[in-house]
């Protein structure tokens, strides 16, 4: 049994999932755990997609890496995907929302190539990771967020206190 949950926050590049998981962690003290980041120094690769300029990650890899940790509760878990993660170990997955205009503007800053800005602005105007989501997940633990404004990342995360505190008072023995 967790004593702490396991969240998802995930949604397309560029809508704001690490500024939302980093402030979430800095307040409640869960762990941030980038999945970019533990596929980099676990070297969970298979492969280069040339296309998109990206590595693909070898999932299996990728949760073998991260099992023992993450089924003992207590990780905020960011990532442009979500329905590898087995149902058991996850608590919550919010789904971050951002305008389309504004997404545009956030990937072009970070320099993606026409091909790459083309196909994260057709996953989030197709709510691509909402319907991952909610497919792969029970309707009552998936919640879509939006983040425009800098002020709504504050809100969310207020919010998703909230539901960790409430999750708690349940979750005591
Ligand atoms: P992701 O982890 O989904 O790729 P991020 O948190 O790195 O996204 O944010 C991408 C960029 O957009 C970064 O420069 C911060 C900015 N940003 C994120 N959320 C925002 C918001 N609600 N308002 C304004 N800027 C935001």
């Amino acid at each position: 049994m967790r004593t702490n949950p396991n969240i998802i926050i995930t949604g397309t590049p560029g809508v704001g999932k690490t500024s939302h998981a980093e402030l979430l962690a800095q307040n409640t003290g869960l762990k941030h755990m980038s999945i970019n980041q533990v596929a980099k120094e676990h070297d969970c690769y298979d492969g280069f997609d040339e296309e998109l300029n990206t590595a693909i990650v070898d999932e299996d890899k990728l949760l073998d890496a991260i099992e023992d940790s993450v089924k003992q509760g207590g990780y905020i878990i960011d990532w442009h995907a979500c329905d590898l993660f087995p149902k058991s170990w996850i608590d919550l997955v919010v789904v971050v929302r951002c305008d389309s205009t504004l997404l545009y503007d956030r990937l072009q800053a970070r320099g993606y190539g026409a091909k790459k800005l083309e196909e994260n602005m057709d996953a989030e105007i197709m709510e691509v990771l909402l319907e991952e989501a909610r497919e792969a997940y029970d309707a009552e633990i998936v919640v879509e967020l939006r983040s425009d404004k800098a002020e709504d990342v504050e809100g969310n995360v207020e919010r998703i206190e909230m539901w960790i505190k409430n999750w708690k008072n349940d979750h005591q023995d």
